[in-house]
């Protein structure tokens, strides 16, 4: 699996020539170049390799879980009475305050586990369950370890525009501008953060309030991204376009003007089809349009302890093809080259010389199977490239 112009870049009886942790050369196996002839090489027949899966929206450091409010919705109770049980994104945050820093490594390590055994080497993983200063950093340092602990990536993203928390009940603006604001100057000043984010809609933030949070991103020289349009329509990916965002995320409300907006500033869509297949969410993301405008369409899991309890991309891809009608090769390319550039990488998501050698080896024939199945996990082997030093 390379890039080029067959379907999927698939090229068939395929040699994959690795130095010192980049990919030297890709090509069909009879025109390996003649220098490379006597390498050392590794025979892996009847299966498929593709650039490793990168999951560009985790939410993977929190603390405890929501499995008490999901029996308590599946018995009748509403989102509301959920609410008033302390149930939500503020029981999340209360169990998030509570946690060591060890705790939060140790509750998250699982989570990425399942990750790593689906061939992910690249992982982005959010803030936002503090929404106090001292636990948003302690949320991306524990971030920070994951990739102390495994062979991964990992990229840190601050989302202190998460949610607004009790001790600020309808102060919204003072929170952005008392914990908010401070909290990310706080976190950068430490090298904890790689990205800024926030929650664009009504039950969180307007997007003149996520602005804010913009404008000290962009003085830090960070790049943003944004959940959008996830339940309604209130403007956020004209706001992460005019930033020029990596990405939108969630986006199933937004409209062929978004799709437009961001093909201008180069921003990736980031489909999270967890969220809307957990939420029973009816309004479908506009794939068309993002098509039809250029728009690089990613996947990943939102994994969440609310609204998306799900670590596997394979499933993920699944659910992007059955429900949102992607197309396999789509789903592909949503987890790999279209996810690393939502992380602003270039030098991973690709087979092709430069690139790092991160890569998935699967016991499939053909690379539609990867989307095909339903809780079924072909891999057989992940390979992390921890030569590769910096970017290409
Ligand atoms: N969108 C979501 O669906 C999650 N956060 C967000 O910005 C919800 C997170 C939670 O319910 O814990
Ligand atoms: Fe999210």
């Amino acid at each position: 699996m390379a890039g080029g112009d067959a379907p999927y870049g698939w090229i068939p009886e395929a040699t994959i020539a690795v130095q010192d942790g980049r990919i030297a050369w890709v090509g069909p196996q009879d025109e390996l170049p003649d220098n490379m002839a006597d390498w050392p090489d590794q025979e892996v027949s009847g299966c498929l390799v593709t650039p490793a899966f990168v999951d560009c929206h985790t939410h993977l450091v929190f603390g405890g879980d929501r499995a008490l409010e999901f029996e308590m919705c599946l018995n009748g109770a509403s989102y509301e009475e959920v609410a008033r049980a302390g149930g939500g994104i503020v029981s999340t945050v209360r169990a998030t305050r509570e946690a060591t820093l060890e705790a939060l490594v140790e509750t998250a390590l699982p989570r990425l586990d399942a990750l790593i055994a689906e061939g992910v080497t690249t992982v982005e993983v959010k803030s936002g369950y503090g929404l106090d200063l001292e636990t948003e950093l302690n949320m991306l340092r524990a971030a920070r370890k994951l990739g102390m602990h495994r062979k991964v990536t990992v990229r840190t993203t601050f989302l202190g525009a998460h949610a607004t928390p009790a001790e600020y009940k309808d102060r919204d603006d003072a929170y952005i501008d008392e914990v908010c604001i401070p909290a990310l100057r706080a976190a950068h000043a430490e090298g904890l953060v790689d990205a800024v984010d926030g929650f664009c809609e009504g039950i969180a933030f307007q997007p003149a309030q996520i602005e804010r949070v913009f404008k000290v991103a962009q003085d830090l020289g960070l790049p943003v991204k944004l959940h959008a349009e996830q339940l309604s329509h209130l403007g956020g990916t004209q706001l992460a376009a005019r930033y020029g965002a990596l990405s939108v995320d969630h986006v199933e409300y937004a409209n062929d003007e978004d799709a437009r907006a961001m093909a201008a500033s180069g921003s990736v869509a980031v489909i999270l089809p967890g969220a809307f297949y957990t939420i029973r969410e009816t309004q479908q993301p506009p794939l068309d349009s993002f098509r039809a405008h250029g728009v690089p369409m990613a996947l990943a899991t939102d994994c969440n302890p609310g609204s998306s309890p799900l670590t596997s991309l394979l499933l993920t891809m699944n659910m992007a093809c059955t429900l949102f009608r992607m197309t396999p090769e789509e789903a592909l390319a949503g987890v790999t080259c279209n996810a690393a550039r939502a992380l602003g990488f270039q030098d991973r998501g690709v087979i092709a010389p430069g690139m790092r050698a991160d890569l998935a080896v699967w016991n499939v024939k053909t690379p539609a199977e990867l989307s095909y199945r339903i809780g079924f996990n072909p891999l057989r082997s992940r390979i992390y490239s921890e030569y590769a030093e910096g970017e290409a």
